[in-house]
């Protein structure tokens, strides 16, 4: 049976980029639908009623929201491909702890004001999903360091 998969999506979102770059990881192929978030559609509010955001992935008609749990069901769905996280415990504590670092510290700075700022790619420039090097072994190599501020990143790419 051919999968379904759908994203419930707004461009700009980091959440949904990592959800996006999870799929591209995987060379899943999905439906992005596009959220008007001062405006939510019927579907989002009856699939996430309890954030009421996106991103929502919907496979095969069963909605997983939270991007991190989204990020963690693609992997253990598309199992037989490009591992998300490294085979090190440690380095898997190290990947999830500065994912944890973004959503709890970075995001909210970020939106309350200045700080490090989060490079988010603008899809309608940046047509290759892969935005992160990957190691010789394959898998991802999160890096030790964050953001740094003044990074040289243009300003069109700063934001959040
Ligand atoms: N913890 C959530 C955060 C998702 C989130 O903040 N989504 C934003 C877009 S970036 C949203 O849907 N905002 C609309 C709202 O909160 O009403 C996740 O990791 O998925």
């Amino acid at each position: 049976m051919a999968e379904e998969v759908i994203l419930l999506d707004f461009w700009v979102s980091p959440f949904a980029l990592r959800v996006k770059i999870a799929l591209a990881e995987k060379g899943v192929e999905y439906e992005s639908r596009e959220e008007d978030l001062s405006n939510k559609s019927p579907l989002l509010l009856k699939i996430n009623p309890v954030h009421k955001q996106v991103p929502v992935l919907i496979h095969n008609g069963k909605p997983v929201c939270e991007s991190l749990i989204i990020v963690q069901y693609i992997d253990e769905v598309w199992n037989h491909k490009s591992p998300l996280l490294p085979c090190d415990p440690h380095q898997r504590a190290q990947a999830r702890f500065w994912a944890d670092f973004v959503d709890k510290k970075e995001w909210k700075r970020g939106k309350a004001g200045p700080g490090i700022t989060l490079p988010v790619p603008d899809p309608r420039r940046h047509k290759s999903p892969h935005l992160r090097p990957r190691s010789p072994a394959g898998n991802p190599s999160p890096s030790p360091h964050p953001p740094q501020r003044g990074s040289g990143i243009p300003d069109s790419e700063k934001s959040l």
